[in-house]
């Protein structure tokens, strides 16, 4: 009787250990209008809440409208320092022919409770994705201002993002590749992102070493968004992102 009882414990404690905690699922569907910033949501400029595109799925989304030459949209989060994470948007471009835009871009940094844009800065980002406009143009993953490697996108269509991020300096950070459901590693201090559950092109499965100045330590990284230039515009959809702590 007590053995069962331990074997219990322990496989509800193995369980426990093994089981994916929710750091942030925004969804978007109970808010309208202008975003403000909270618990998690640090700094909001330029991002309201809108019925969003049929194309989407019509739901209430992030509608990430950056038309000023001066300001900088900005939607930064910051969440518990976990170690590894599983990071999931959908993105679709707002006007995938525009010649005139910048891109968005998804970044992550170091732990950071400030209510100041701290993802702008490619200095400060550990990784960034980062989309043009210009759907032609592509998208591309950069180690700081260094791009890592660029992919294609169709810009009429909605871009499910799957990021993996392995903040562990030494341990490899096991997951389940989305297209074959094959085991794979991700190396210790790195990312891999997934769009359409496919790599983007040239890139491993194994994933791309971070920015050593960012990411150094087992856990530091927690701050995560989007932005976009002050100089440049930006117009994305973005709805479901959801991020939450996965284990070795
Ligand atoms: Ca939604
Ligand atoms: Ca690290
Ligand atoms: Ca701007």
């Amino acid at each position: 009787m007590k053995k069962s009882f331990a074997v219990m414990f322990l496989c509800f404690l193995v369980a426990g250990l093994l089981h994916a905690e929710v750091l942030l699922d925004q969804t978007f569907d109970d808010a309208s209008g202008k975003m403000s910033p909270g618990k998690l949501l640090k700094r909001v400029n330029l991002v309201t809440v809108e019925p969003g595109p049929a194309a989407m799925g019509g739901t209430p989304a992030a509608h990430f409208l950056d038309s000023s030459a001066e300001e900088t949209g900005i939607l930064e989060y910051n969440l518990e320092k976990a170690g590894a994470f599983l990071i999931s948007f959908d993105v679709l471009n707002n006007t995938p022919a525009a010649e005139d835009g910048f891109r968005l871009i998804f970044g992550m940094g170091k732990d950071d409770q400030s209510k100041s844009v701290k993802l702008g800065s490619a200095a400060n980002r550990a990784f960034s994705l980062e989309i043009d406009q210009l759907a032609s143009k592509g998208l591309s993953v950069r180690i700081g201002k260094e791009s890592a490697f660029k992919g294609s996108y169709d810009g009429a269509s909605v871009q499910q993002v799957k990021i993996w991020v392995n903040d562990n300096d030494t341990a490899k950070l096991s997951y389940i590749r989305p297209d074959t459901k094959a085991a794979a590693q991700l190396n210790p201090d790195s990312v891999v992102v997934w769009i359409n559950d496919k790599l983007v092109a040239d890139e491993s499965d194994s994933g791309v070493a971070m920015q050593t100045v960012v990411s150094v330590g087992d856990a530091v990284l927690a701050r995560l968004g989007f932005v976009s230039q002050s100089k440049g515009t930006a117009d994305f959809w973005i709805d479901n992102l959801h991020v939450e702590s996965v284990s070795p």
